[in-house]
């Protein structure tokens, strides 16, 4: 069985990170949905949030599991047998930013990465951009997974997201 991880913040999950996901399932065995706990961002759902918020999207796709990553993604990726990190892109600034980690991960444990193209009619999500709209009271619900827009909204009243 061929596993692959498919990690990121997912502060919060958006529908552009569901389809790359499941780009993934399509061609690997298993998809673990690695939950960065520690990203360089300082994020606005505590990890359990993200990690519950996952496992609910998939909750119904087979092959499919969502796991918090402490630490390096080098040593998850070890941990749970993964034979690839898999990372979507929407543009050229997506390929540039993500390069340097791909070199960087393979350097500490061999990992390969496999980059695949997301849909474009999604090329437009980032999380930053939907917290960004959400934090002018605009509309995000058509952007993420049912039950993420309820979470961030909570966070950004301050209240348990
Ligand atoms: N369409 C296609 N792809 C998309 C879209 C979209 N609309 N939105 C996001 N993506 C892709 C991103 O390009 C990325 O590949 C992935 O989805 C996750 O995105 P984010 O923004 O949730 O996650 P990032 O970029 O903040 O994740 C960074 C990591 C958490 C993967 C990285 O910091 C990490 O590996 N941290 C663990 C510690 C570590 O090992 N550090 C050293 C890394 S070399």
């Amino acid at each position: 069985m061929t596993t692959a991880v498919c990690p990121g913040s997912f502060d919060p999950l958006t529908l552009g990170h569901v389809d790359v996901v499941q780009r993934a399932r399509s061609m690997f065995d298993e998809v673990v949905v690695g939950v960065a706990r520690n990203s360089s961002k300082s994020s606005l759902l505590p990890v359990e949030v993200r990690v519950d918020l996952a496992r609910a999207a998939f909750a119904d796709v087979d092959g499919i599991r969502v796991e918090a990553v402490d630490g390096l993604l080098a040593d998850f990726v070890r941990t749970v047998g993964a034979v690839a990190v898999v990372k979507g892109l929407r543009g050229g600034a997506d390929f540039d930013a993500e390069l340097p980690m791909a070199l960087m991960n393979r350097h500490l444990s061999g990992v390969e990465t496999v980059f695949v193209v997301g849909d474009q009619a999604l090329a437009h999500i980032a999380s930053s951009l939907v917290k960004d709209v959400a934090r002018y009271g605009g509309p995000i619900d058509d952007l993420v997974p049912p039950g993420v827009a309820d979470a961030v909204r909570a966070a950004l009243r301050g209240g348990d997201a």
